[in-house]
């Protein structure tokens, strides 16, 4: 069985994002079995979800763990729901900043992931790792591409694939570089405790 693990490429004005770095270090691997296979999403709302229906096309998952940075976050957080709104409150990678517009007009107003949040919770705290469950993952691009999954998913009484979602702090190197520009401090997660915070939340997901 393959499970699809998605990154982000930077965004608003940073050189790197620490989803994109989890998710090409752990391309390949085989976590309790599963094979991990990754793609990186452009931070575009008009590209986005299709680069992600290409990925699942390509690879044919059974369950899709989608990552992205929450800078300002201090705990690796587990989301819950995705909710039918664009709400960018910057602009995203091409320039685009959509407000009050659904993800996919006409559909439900929520999706809930169908990971299980609870026991990935539960792992992480167990082995050491700063987590929370969320209930928003905002109203940009990560929030637009979990809800679009979650919608392919739902399909023709699919239900495949499990599909969630994992905001991780920024690195460290990002706080440092808004102290270099004189930007005020804000929390942050070494590369490595994050990459644990995956790898655990993936075992989770592969031993259902
Ligand atoms: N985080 C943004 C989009 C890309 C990313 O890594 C978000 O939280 O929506």
């Amino acid at each position: 069985m393959t499970i699809l693990l998605t990154g982000f490429e930077p965004f608003a004005g940073s050189r790197v994002n620490p989803s994109e770095q989890a998710a090409r270090a752990l391309d390949g691997a085989i976590i309790a079995g599963q094979e991990i296979r990754c793609a990186i999403l452009p931070v575009d709302g008009q590209r986005a979800p299709q680069a992600l229906m290409d990925a699942l096309a390509q690879h044919s998952p059974k369950a899709v763990l989608c990552l992205g940075e929450a800078a300002g976050r201090a705990c690796v957080s587990i989301e819950r729901v995705a909710v039918n709104l664009l709400d960018y409150r910057i602009a995203d990678n091409a320039g685009q900043q959509v407000v009050d517009q659904a993800v996919i007009a006409g559909c439900p107003a929520a999706y809930f992931v169908t990971l299980p949040t609870r026991r990935m919770y539960e792992r992480l705290l167990a082995e050491g790792i700063p987590c929370e469950l969320s209930l928003s993952a905002g109203a940009f691009l990560c929030n637009q591409v979990l809800y679009a999954l979650l919608h392919f998913a739902e399909q023709d009484g699919r239900n495949s694939p499990l599909g969630g979602f994992i905001h991780l702090p920024s690195l460290p190197q990002q706080t440092a570089e808004r102290l270099l520009t004189g930007k005020a401090a804000q929390a942050n997660m070494g590369l490595e405790t994050s990459l644990r915070a995956v790898r655990a939340a993936l075992e989770v997901i592969a031993e259902e």
